[in-house]
């Protein structure tokens, strides 16, 4: 994506330069060319084959992709909302019998289960499929959470094209992204004019629906975010995130009233629909119905019900909420759900068949689509956690779902493994000693801090204020008590505030009414110069939300390509001596490479690697780490 050399040099174009540009811009004169690609390609194959698999290769089933004929008249909710625009979309589903789907697969079901590793190819593939045989579906989430920061970070790709190439490939199903209001897509608050941009750039790009929360549920944190999705005239879905347990009175906090009167100021706030979002399947099947049935009695606008099936209940807690007459319910293809993921789509399918809330779906055509990813999965296999149930702890916990499952690797990377039962307690006690908050990203994450640091330190509640005195606290923790995350219900516990803030006085206000915005010309001119990019809006979005995670991005494709489109089984684990692969290189253009030999390590620790590459032979150097 950044090939800039001399010919496509703005300044160079226009005349502007002098014989010094050429001795100040050497890297304008490199050319990529398809030798040069080819040989990127090798060496990262070549890496994997000599440091990395060894000769340990697994043998991974093709995925199949099951063969369809688009119709000429493929249309679907998308079609409903550009034709008649968001209240025309809201009209529908109010009018709409059936119960209503969205598939979570390429967003929650691999962020919750996978680590958010899924790659751009592996959903492209299956996308026209999706868009005929599961035409029927509301909408498909397939976009931000923590998808935008680890397509950058881990898999060197542009959630940028993720979106556009999906888009062109099923224009008829809603897209639907989550956005963490004023946080944007990362793990604080940014400028206003970060989020607005970001909003009108994704609507540009594709998205359709937005679902904004608010990680304390505080309501000011999601208004700049839901007036410009207004502005853009695509759909604002605001949440209310779920905690605690109205069934059980002894927690007074979280009562029904208390997502009743939160849903209605939501309703006023100008949100088409609200969305329960139970991030951490807390929400019980009793629970489900009780409060759907009140939200539906209380307000007009039609209600989502987003959860996890951490607890094995997920769904269950669907169905009592079908029976309560909430109009759409997160899922994801059977393959890709249950545990931390969301609950079994096809299942939810099969369930209400022949019933009043009947989906119009056809588990047939979906079986399809869920036996390509159950292909996919097992090559994403390390990324996994090794829960292998539910469980029922998660209610005591109340950790939300991808960060129950990467909670293990993380206390592990602390060097705390030993003690990962002590951390959950102790994640039970921070949000006790916190007040009892809402723990979705980025507030989650802050209690997971917090918890790992109390462990690390032996401090306990009551110790703490002694103990802790002299020492700085981790950086989440610090900015949460500042006020730069929004304000808890029931505002900050004081003496830890203190104790946390050394004297800095917190805020109350809406921290973007604080923040300078954000200079896009700027970043734009930075990227040119420093990296030597002509950069979009899109990458200067990029940069605003995550600089470092995306100039190494840019800076590592520069220097080893772009692998975007190989498939995911070499992009992963390579070949091995005498195996064959196909690797994509740009649209159509596919080299079929063949590992013939790795030859001996030689004195300066290097092995020689023999190709064949479409029927001509190369030959590469490795160095050998071992
Ligand atoms: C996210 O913020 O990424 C979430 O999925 C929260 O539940
Ligand atoms: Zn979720």
């Amino acid at each position: 994506p950044f090939l800039i050399n001399v010919l496509n040099h703005k300044e160079f174009r226009e005349g502007k330069c002098d014989t010094g540009f050429i001795s100040e811009n050497p890297e304008l004169f490199k050319f990529t060319t398809k030798e040069d690609i080819e040989l990127r390609v090798l060496k990262y194959i070549g890496e994997k084959a000599v440091n990395e698999n060894k000769g340990n290769i697994k043998q991974f089933d093709v995925p199949i992709i099951p063969k369809v004929q688009v119709p000429e008249n493929l249309y679907g909710t998308k079609q409903i909302l550009d034709e008649k625009g968001p209240d025309g979309l809201v009209e529908w589903i109010k009018n709409n019998k059936r119960l209503l789907l969205t598939d979570t697969t390429m967003r929650d079901a691999h962020q919750s289960l996978m680590a958010t590793r899924m790659r751009t190819v592996d959903m492209t593939k299956i996308a026209k499929s999706t868009s005929v045989l599961a035409k029927d579906l509301f909408s498909l989430e397939m976009w931000g959470g923590a998808t935008f920061d680890v397509a950058y970070r881990f898999l060197k790709e542009s959630p940028w094209d993720r979106l556009e190439f999906l888009r062109k490939k099923i224009p008829n199903i809603l897209f639907q992204m989550l956005i963490r209001g004023a946080n944007g897509v990362g793990y604080k608050n940014y400028p206003d004019n970060v989020i607005r941009e970001f909003i009108k750039q994704s609507s540009e790009s594709g998205i359709d629906v937005f679902r904004i929360f608010d990680s304390l549920n505080w309501l000011k944190g999601m208004e700049v975010a839901i007036d410009e999705v207004l502005k853009s005239g695509k759909v604002a879905e605001a949440c209310i995130c779920y905690t605690g347990d109205i069934l059980d009175d002894s927690r007074d906090k979280y009562t029904l009233d208390y997502y009743v009167k939160t849903a209605k100021e939501i309703e006023k706030m100008g949100a088409h629909i609200l969305a329960i979002k139970d991030m951490s399947s807390l929400l019980k099947p009793h629970a489900a119905f009780k409060l759907v049935k009140a939200l539906k009695e209380e307000i007009g606008i039609p209600v989502h019900f987003h959860t996890h099936d951490t607890s094995g209940n997920g769904v269950a807690s669907i169905l009592m909420a079908a029976e309560a007459g909430v109009d759409i319910v997160d899922t994801a293809f059977n393959s890709m759900s249950g545990l931390t993921s969301q609950p079994a789509l096809n299942s939810v399918v099969a369930a209400l068949e022949n019933t009043r809330r009947s989906t119009g779906l056809n588990v047939d055509d979906l079986q399809k689509i869920s036996d390509y990813w159950s292909s996919v999965r097992p090559i994403y296999e390390q990324f996994e956690s090794e829960l292998k149930s539910g469980t029922a702890e998660i209610y005591k916990y109340e950790i939300p779902g991808g960060q129950y499952s990467n909670l293990k690797p993380q206390v592990e990377s602390f060097g705390l493994g030993h003690r990962f039962e002590d951390v959950k307690e102790m994640y039970k006690i921070v949000n006790e000693m916190f007040g009892d908050i809402v723990k979705v990203t980025p507030s989650s994450k802050v209690v997971g801090d917090m918890a790992i640091f109390m462990v690390q330190n032996d401090l306990t509640p009551e110790n703490i204020y002694e103990k802790a005195k002299d020492m700085s606290f981790p950086d989440s923790v610090v900015s949460y008590f500042k006020g730069m995350m929004g304000q808890p219900i029931g505002g900050f516990p004081e003496e830890l505030q203190k104790l946390v803030l050394k004297g800095e006085e917190p805020i109350t206000c809406r921290p973007g009414e604080l923040l300078e915005p954000e200079d896009f010309d700027k970043i734009k001119e930075h990227l040119k110069v420093e990296h030597g990019i002509e950069p979009t809006t899109k990458d200067a979005l990029a940069y605003a939300l995550y600089p470092k995670v995306f100039e190494e991005y840019v800076e590592y494709i520069k220097e080893n390509g772009d692998f975007s489109r190989m498939g995911s089984a070499v992009y992963f684990h390579g070949i091995t001596e005498g195996e064959t692969c196909e690797v994509e290189i740009e649209e159509g253009k596919i080299l079929i490479i063949k590992l013939l030999e790795i030859g001996r390590l030689d004195k300066e620790g290097n092995r020689t690697l023999y190709f064949e590459v479409n029927d001509s032979r190369r030959a590469i150097k490795i160095k050998d780490k071992a």
